[in-house]
Order: structure tokens, then sequence, then C-alpha cells
């Protein structure tokens, strides 16, 4: 089934230089890049992203750093991408993240994973609305 997600690099690798060799993986898989753009998330914006997290210890660390440098945002589309983007991005702690995944070539702490993808087709949703107007996403 075609889908969209929302896929995101993160600060650490924004910074690092590594958002346009990240991007490539997904246009190369065949993934068609919908909507695409480098920005500074606002607090509420990341507070809301994370809402699931809340009440787990690191979350303020979270979101001080989701919103320390910018992002590169991405609505991505193709078959079966919500799974796919998840399974190229491989396990949330690097330290157990399979060699070549996002995070197992390019990772080595939780707290700066590289990268984010939704996680199923009603975060993709919320995701993609609290990111991207409809404008932005060019189908
Ligand atoms: P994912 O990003 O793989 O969907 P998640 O939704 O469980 O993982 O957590 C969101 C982010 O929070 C994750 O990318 C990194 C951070 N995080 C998760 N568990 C953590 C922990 N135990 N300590 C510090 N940061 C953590
Ligand atoms: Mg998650």
């Amino acid at each position: 089934m075609t889908e969209r997600t929302f896929v995101m690099i993160k600060p650490d690798a924004v910074a690092r230089g590594l958002s346009g060799e990240i991007l490539a993986r997904f246009e190369r898989r065949g993934f068609a890049v919908l909507g695409l753009k480098k920005c500074v998330m606002a607090r509420d914006a990341a507070e809301e992203h994370y809402a699931e997290h809340r009440d787990k210890p690191f979350f303020a660390e979270l979101v001080e750093f989701i919103t320390s440098g910018p992002v590169v945002m991405m609505c991505i589309e193709g078959e079966g991408a919500i799974l796919a983007c998840r399974t190229m991005m491989g396990a949330t702690n690097p330290q157990d993240a399979a060699p070549g995944t996002i995070r197992g070539d390019y990772a080595l702490e939780v707290g700066q994973n590289v990268i984010h993808g939704s996680d199923g087709p009603e975060s993709a949703a919320r995701e993609l609305g609290i990111h991207f107007a409809d404008s932005e996403i060019i189908g």
C-alpha cells in the first residue's frame, strides 16, 4: 500500500553535514520526497511531536536536543513507506542498530541518534500535520 510518513534528520546529523547522504538513501530506495525543508523546530511543536514521551525521564533533554539546531524534515511516500523507513533507520539505541541501517552506520548514542521516523499510520498523519502545511507537500 502506498503510504506517507514523516522522516526527520535530527540536529546532530545536520550539524555533521550528513543530510545529503541520508536523504539520498531514501531516494535510492525508491521513495518520493514530497515535502522537504530545513528549519529549527519550535519548542511547542517539539513538545507536541514527542507528547507520548512527556512523562519519561529523558523528555526535557529530548526537547532540548531536537530544538537545539536545524533539522531536515521530509514527507516521504512509497510502498510500505512507514515500516520500510523505520527499518532503514535501525534500532532506537544505535548500540543495538545493525550495520547498514542509518543509526547503525552514523550514530553511537540514543540521545543523538541522527534520525526520526513515524512509527505507524496514526503517528505519520499526526506528525505530518504538526510539521507540514498541505501546500508544502507536493504530490
Ligand atoms: P524512536 O525515535 O526510535 O521512535 P522512541 O519514540 O522510543 O524511539 O524515542 C524517541 C526518542 O527519544 C529517541 O529517538 C531517542 C530518545 N530516547 C528514547 N529512549 C531514550 C532513553 N532511554 N534515553 C535517552 N533518550 C531516549
Ligand atoms: Mg518514536
